[in-house]
């Protein structure tokens, strides 16, 4: 059975492809896995017959045969990573390496950097906002600063491209608008080559048709 995955009937990034649709859309598109989508507006998100899948009340989820039900992009990612070939490592170590940098992307980057933008949405006609973000940027300076150590001159985080590099390039282009990732020249590079992968393409190419179909309809 194709897997059914949920996504905003209208994502309000207008197409850029931020929202965590992406990750797992990217991932079936890496192990060659269709899949259906299931559009939601903000209030179906809310409603009962969604929060039976998603506590939260948010997307993606991810259905698929014999009933299983997951929400949490990196659950998701990481349960279609273990099922088919193509996004983790056969060896014991490399593979849980690879998941390593999945928690690494989703427990220790993201969080400054969504702190980061929760502050500008919620917070940036506050008159403590011109104190406060300069603290903001630097937390997240902090974390590019040592993934860029750890990366270096290599093209992935660990060996071949892994769901870890999808997952952290997912993370790391959530400040493709901010000037902070060009600060460091390797990570830029790195997110250039995961947003140039095919299977990325294409995931970004479906939920930028939604979002221009849902323009188009007004
Ligand atoms: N930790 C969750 C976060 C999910 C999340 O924040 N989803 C956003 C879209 S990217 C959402 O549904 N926002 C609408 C809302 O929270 O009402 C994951 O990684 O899946």
């Amino acid at each position: 059975m194709t897997p059914t995955i949920t996504a905003f009937e209208a994502s309000p990034d207008r197409g850029k492809g931020q929202a965590r649709d992406m990750r797992v859309r990217w991932a079936l598109e890496e192990v060659g896995q269709p899949y259906d989508v299931r559009l939601l507006s903000f209030r179906q998100m809310k409603e009962p017959a969604h929060r039976a899948l998603h506590p939260f009340g948010q997307i993606p989820t991810y259905e698929e045969k014999g009933g299983l039900a997951l929400f949490e992009s990196g659950a998701i990612v990481l349960h279609i990573a273990q099922q088919h070939a193509g996004l983790l490592p056969r060896d014991a170590h490399a593979r849980a390496r690879a998941v390593n940098w999945i928690f690494a992307a989703l427990s220790t980057v993201e969080p400054p950097i969504v702190e980061r933008e929760t502050a500008w949405f919620v917070e940036r006609d506050k008159p403590w906002y011109a104190e406060h973000a300069p603290m903001l940027d630097e937390r997240v300076r902090k974390r590019l600063g040592e993934l860029s150590a750890r990366l270096a001159g290599h093209e992935w985080l660990d060996g071949a491209f892994s769901a870890g590099d999808l997952m952290m390039v997912m993370v790391l282009r959530r400040l493709s608008s901010s000037g902070l990732l060009q600060e460091y020249p390797n990570l830029h590079a790195y997110v250039a080559r995961g947003e140039d992968r095919p299977a990325f393409q294409r995931a970004f190419a479906a939920q930028l048709a939604v979002f221009t179909a849902a323009a188009a309809k007004g």
